[in-house]
Order: C-alpha cells, then structure tokens, then sequence
C-alpha cells in the first residue's frame, strides 16, 4: 500500500520523495550505530592487566545483568591485541594487555586507543576512546657511547663541534630536555632547539688547546629528560687533539739542522 502511494507520488514528486526516503535509511542507520552514546577515558601506559579504566555499565546506563544477557564484549580496531575486557560481575572495563605508548603512537602529541562495546538483541555499539598519557619509562640515550672528535690545537676561542644528539622516546617533558658537559677548563656546552622542538648540542671552546701539554681529553657528557623521576643516559667524548706547527725548532749548537720559523718552513 505504502509502496503504491510512493509511485503514484513520484509521477509528479518522483527525485524528491526518493532522496528523502534515502536520507531517512541514512539517517536511521546512524542512529542505530550511535544512539547511546560514546565514552571516553584516559589512563597512564603502563597500567597493571587488572586495572580498572572505569566502570562501562555505569558511564553507558547498561544494568549488570544486561551485559551477560547481551553477550556484552569489547572488540578492537587492531585485530591482534585486546588491549581491555570488561569485568561482566562488575561492568568495570579493565587493561588486559600491555598499552604500551611508545610502540603504538611513537612521538604522536596524542595517543588514542580505539576500541568498540558491542551488544546483541538488538545490535548496539558504543565507541571507547581511550587516551593514553605518556610515562617516563625510557632513559635518554646516545646512538653511540663513545663520541671522537679530532680538534686542531690552532682552533680559536669560540669554536663549535656539533654533537651527536642522544634519544629519547617518550615525548614532551618526558624527553630530552638538556645536555651537561663534565667540567673542565676548555669547553662549554651550547644546546640550540630547532623549530621541531628537537634539541642540538655543540662543544664550544673556551680556552685554546696545547697539544704539546696535553693530547688527548675525555669528557662525560649526559643527557637528561624533563620526567618524574628523572632519567639520564651519557656519552664519552674522546677529543684528539691535532698537531699544528706552533713551535719553533730549537736549534742545537753543531747539530747542523735548519733554522726556520713554523710558519715559512
Ligand atoms: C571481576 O571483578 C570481581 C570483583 O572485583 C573479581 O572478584 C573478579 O575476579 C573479576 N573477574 C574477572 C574475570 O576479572
Ligand atoms: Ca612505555
Ligand atoms: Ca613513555
Ligand atoms: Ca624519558
Ligand atoms: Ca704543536
């Protein structure tokens, strides 16, 4: 009956009436999918498996005995781990796998676990959107733990050596925040910020080297991070320091060699 009205309608309505019967599937459609609502929490990494994110049944409006009457279960977009179960005595939705941030979001700013809660008789779904804050569970630390550099003794007062950058992965405050340098009387550490907020340190000399007093220098270097506590990690620096030809020969009564001065030799 329905359907006979519809086409007698469309010979002078026909586009009109069936966009709108399309819109209402669509519209009808969505609201089966969203209808109760979304929920959002957020927990550190790291938790225990057994922790509790919430209570699901209490944030949806779902009765305890619902969830096993429904066959309540929580499916995920990734279809390896199941990173939360929920507690069906409880409706508590707990960490079941390691959420680790690192390995899922890498230096993303924002890390968001999306899983899905799923009902049956009739179909409900209910998007969970966990926020996972990062931790300072990682050290800084140096590609490599000895840093050689070859320096010559004419380098002047004010000379730079870039370094390599230690790293580390958790973000924010969490990651490097500053370099320390052992203190010794010829360099200083300098630490620029590029605009990706990536930090560069370079040595900075500060008093002349004399290869003839001393050939070689060691100097701890550290790097720290922001966290809570803190962590750290270090480099050597092995400095070689190069010869140039800044002292002139002394000549030896009868020994016969030339006498030049270092520079028109
Ligand atoms: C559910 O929670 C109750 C109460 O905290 C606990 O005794 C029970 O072991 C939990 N069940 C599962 C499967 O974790
Ligand atoms: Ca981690
Ligand atoms: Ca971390
Ligand atoms: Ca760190
Ligand atoms: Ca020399």
């Amino acid at each position: 009956m329905h359907l006979r009205h519809e086409i007698w309608l469309t010979l002078e309505f026909g586009f009109f009436i069936l966009a709108m019967n399309c819109y209402c599937v669509v519209f009808l459609l969505v609201a089966l999918h969203f209808a109760h609502g979304d929920v959002s929490y957020t927990i550190a990494e790291e938790m225990k498996s057994g922790f509790v994110i919430g209570n699901i049944a209490k944030d949806l409006g779902l009765g305890i005995a619902t969830l096993s009457s429904r066959k309540v279960r929580i499916d995920t977009d990734r279809d390896d781990k199941r990173y939360c179960d929920i507690n069906l005595s409880t409706g508590d939705l707990t960490v079941s796998y390691r959420i680790d941030r690192e390995s899922l979001c890498g230096k993303k700013a924002n890390c968001l676990l999306k899983e899905e809660l799923v009902l049956e008789n009739p179909l409900e779904l209910h998007r969970i959107s966990i926020h996972v804050q990062d931790i300072n569970d990682n050290a800084p630390e140096f590609s490599e733990d000895l840093i050689s550099i070859e320096i010559t003794e004419s380098a002047d007062k004010g000379a730079r050596f870039l370094l390599t950058e230690a790293r580390d992965a958790d973000i924010g405050t969490n990651a490097v925040q500053r370099y320390n340098l052992q203190n010794n009387e010829h360099f200083t550490i300098n630490v620029n910020t590029d605009v990706s907020g990536r930090k560069h340190s370079e040595l900075v000399l500060v008093k002349e080297l004399d290869r003839e007093k001393e050939k070689e220098l060691e100097l701890v270097l550290t790097a720290v991070d922001g966290g809570s506590p803190q962590r750290s990690g270090t480099a050597i620096i092995h400095i070689t320091v190069l010869d140039a030809n800044d002292n002139a020969p002394v000549s030896r009564a009868g020994s016969g060699s030339a006498i030049c001065s270092k520079t028109s030799c």
